[in-house]
C-alpha cells in the first residue's frame, strides 16, 4: 500500500488508513497470548476436558506424584494451582479424578473438588502454535514471536483508531480488527488468547495480560497513562519481583508512582534500565515490532501482469519498489552498504545484481537510482517479476545517515561522493557506487545475492 499512487505518497500517512479522522498517526500494536495453553492443546485434543480443571505436568508421569506444573486450566487455578508448583502440591488441592474411583461409588472424594492430570506433550503444542502462527502472519505486516504462545503484531495498515459506533456505545475499529482476529483462532484452531491493543508493545503486553482469559482489553492513543496509573508497579513490562521490591524501597509501589518518580534518580540506582522502565510506565515506547534478530536484508518485489520487455514499465516498477524499500529501512531505522535487484525472466529464471557502497547510507534516492542502473543490463529482455533490495544493515545509526542530500544530487558528483563520510568501518573492499546512469554493471562483476526471498 505504501508506495503507491503518487511520488510523495508513500510517507504522507494522512491517505492511508492506519490513520484515524483525528488524524492520529499512532501505531497499532496487538500482543497476543493464548490462555493456559498448554491445558488448552489438551482440552482441543480431548473434548471431554473442556471446562474441567486440568492440570498439565512437566516431568510428570502419569499416576504418580512426580513433576512440577507447567500451566492449569482457569477451572484448576482455582484450587490454588499454578506454574511451577509441584505435581505433588498440586494433587494435594485437587487430587486426579482419573485415580479415584467414582463409577464404583468406592470414593470419598468429591468429584467435582477433582481435575485431569496430563503429561507435556510438546510436538502438539508446537503444531497447535504453528496453526495460529499462520493466522496471525496472515493478519499483520510484522510480528514478533516471543515464546510458543505469545506474538506482537504490527497491524497499523490493516486497521485504525477511528471510533466508530457499535452497539450502545462505541469501539475502535482496532477493537473490532482484533476481535476478529480471536474469533478466528477460536473457530479454526480451536484455542482461545487474550489480545491487548495499543498504540506500542510494552502497553499491548500490560493490556493482554489486564483481562484473561479470552480478554480483549484496548489502550487508545492518550490513554495509556491513565491506563497505566493504578496499576501494580509488576505490571510495567520487564519489572519482575526483584526490581518490584527495590522500587518498592524508594516509595514506588504503581506504575504510576513510577511515571511521576525522579528519572535521574531511577537511572542512577538502575542504569539505563532505570530510564526505559520510566519511559515505559509514562506509555513511551518506540520498539518497532521486527522479528526476532535484525533483518538481514530487506526486500519488495513484485510481479508484473504479465511478461514485459517495455523499459517504462520496468523502470517504473523498479521505481515504486525502490521507494517502498526506502520507506521500509526508515521506519526500520536501517542503513545500508548494498543496494541490487532481482529480475526475473520467463520461464524462471532469476537473476540478481547488487553493487555495494563505500559506507552505510540511508538514501532512497540512491536506491532508485542504482536500481535502474543494474535494471539497464536486461533491456529488451522479457521481464515477468521484479524486487528491489538493501543489504549489509545497520542499525541504530539512523542519524549518521545524513550524508548530504541526495535527492537533489545530479547524478555524477554526488555519487559515491559523501557516502560513507561519517561511517567508520567503511569496507575497502566494496567498490564505490558508480552512479553513472549510462555505464551498465557488467554481468559478472557483482555480487549476487542468494538471499533474496522468492
Ligand atoms: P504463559 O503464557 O505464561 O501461561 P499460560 O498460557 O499457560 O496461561 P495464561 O492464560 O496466563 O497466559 O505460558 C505459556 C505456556 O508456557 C504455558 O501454557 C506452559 C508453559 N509454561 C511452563 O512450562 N512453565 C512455566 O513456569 C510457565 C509460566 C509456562
Ligand atoms: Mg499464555
Amino acid at each position: 500500500m505504501a508506495g503507491s499512487g503518487d511520488e510523495r505518497g508513500s510517507r504522507d500517512r494522512s491517505s492511508l488508513p492506519g490513520v484515524s479522522q483525528h488524524g492520529s498517526t499512532d501505531r497499532i500494536v496487538l500482543h497476543v497470548d493464548m490462555d493456559c495453553f498448554y491445558a488448552a492443546c489438551e482440552c482441543r485434543r480431548e473434548p471431554l476436558l473442556e471446562g474441567e480443571p486440568v492440570v498439565v505436568g512437566m516431568g510428570y508421569e502419569p499416576g504418580t506424584d512426580s513433576g512440577a506444573v507447567a500451566t492449569a486450566s482457569y477451572e484448576a487455578r482455582a484450587f490454588g494451582i499454578e506454574s511451577a508448583q509441584a505435581i505433588s502440591v498440586a494433587l494435594s488441592r485437587l487430587p486426579n479424578r482419573e485415580r479415584a474411583d467414582f463409577e464404583n461409588g468406592e470414593s470419598d472424594l468429591d468429584r467435582a473438588e477433582t481435575g485431569y492430570y496430563r503429561s507435556v506433550d510438546m510436538e502438539y503444542y508446537q503444531s497447535v502454535s504453528e496453526d495460529v502462527r499462520a493466522i496471525l502472519r496472515e493478519s499483520a505486516d510484522r510480528m514478533r514471536e516471543v515464546s510458543i504462545d505469545e506474538a506482537y503484531l504490527d497491524v497499523t495498515e490493516r486497521t485504525a483508531w477511528d471510533v466508530v459506533p457499535s452497539g450502545d456505545g462505541e469501539r475502535t475499529l482496532a477493537a473490532g480488527f482484533a476481535r476478529h482476529l480471536g474469533e478466528r483462532i477460536a473457530e479454526e484452531v480451536g484455542v482461545t488468547a487474550s489480545i491487548g491493543v495499543a498504540p506500542n508493545m510494552s502497553a499491548a503486553k500490560i493490556a493482554s495480560d489486564h483481562d484473561k482469559p479470552d480478554g480483549l482489553v484496548v489502550i487508545a492513543p492518550g490513554e495509556v497513562r491513565d491506563f497505566f496509573e493504578p496499576l501494580s508497579i509488576e505490571a510495567v513490562h520487564g519489572v519482575g519481583p526483584v526490581r518490584a521490591r527495590e522500587l518498592g524501597e524508594m516509595g514506588i509501589e504503581t506504575a504510576g508512582d513510577l511515571a511521576g518518580a525522579d528519572p535521574g534518580e531511577l537511572l542512577d540506582r538502575f542504569g539505563e534500565r532505570g530510564r526505559e522502565l520510566y519511559e515505559r510506565a509514562r506509555g513511551n515506547d518506540d520498539r518497532l515490532v521486527r522479528p526476532k534478530g535484525d533483518p538481514k536484508s530487506l526486500n519488495r518485489e513484485s510481479a508484473l501482469p504479465e511478461a514485459t520487455s517495455d523499459p517504462d514499465t520496468c523502470r517504473e516498477t523498479v521505481r515504486e519498489l525502490a521507494r517502498e524499500v526506502a520507506d521500509r529501512a526508515i521506519e526500520e531505522g536501517a542503513l545500508y552498504r548494498t543496494i541490487g535487484i532481482k529480475v526475473v525472466t520467463p520461464p524462471f529464471e532469476v537473476n540478481t545484481r547488487a553493487r555495494s557502497l563505500s559506507g552505510p547510507v540511508q538514501d532512497g534516492a540512491l536506491i532508485e537510482r542504482v536500481g535502474l542502473e543494474l535494471l539497464e543490463e536486461f533491456d529488451g529482455e522479457k521481464v515477468r517479476k521484479l524486487g528491489v533490495r538493501v543489504a549489509n544493515l545497520e542499525f541504530g545509526a539512523a542519524e549518521q545517515s545524513n550524508l548530504g542530500n541526495w535527492e537533489n544530487a545530479s547524478g555524477v558528483e554526488n555519487s559515491g561522493a559523501g557516502v560513507g563520510t561519517d561511517a567508520d568501518g567503511a569496507d575497502s573492499t566494496t567498490e564505490p557506487v558508480s552512479g553513472r546512469p549510462s555505464e551498465p554493471a557488467p554481468r559478472d562483476g557483482q555480487a549476487s545475492l542468494t538471499d533474496f526471498d522468492r
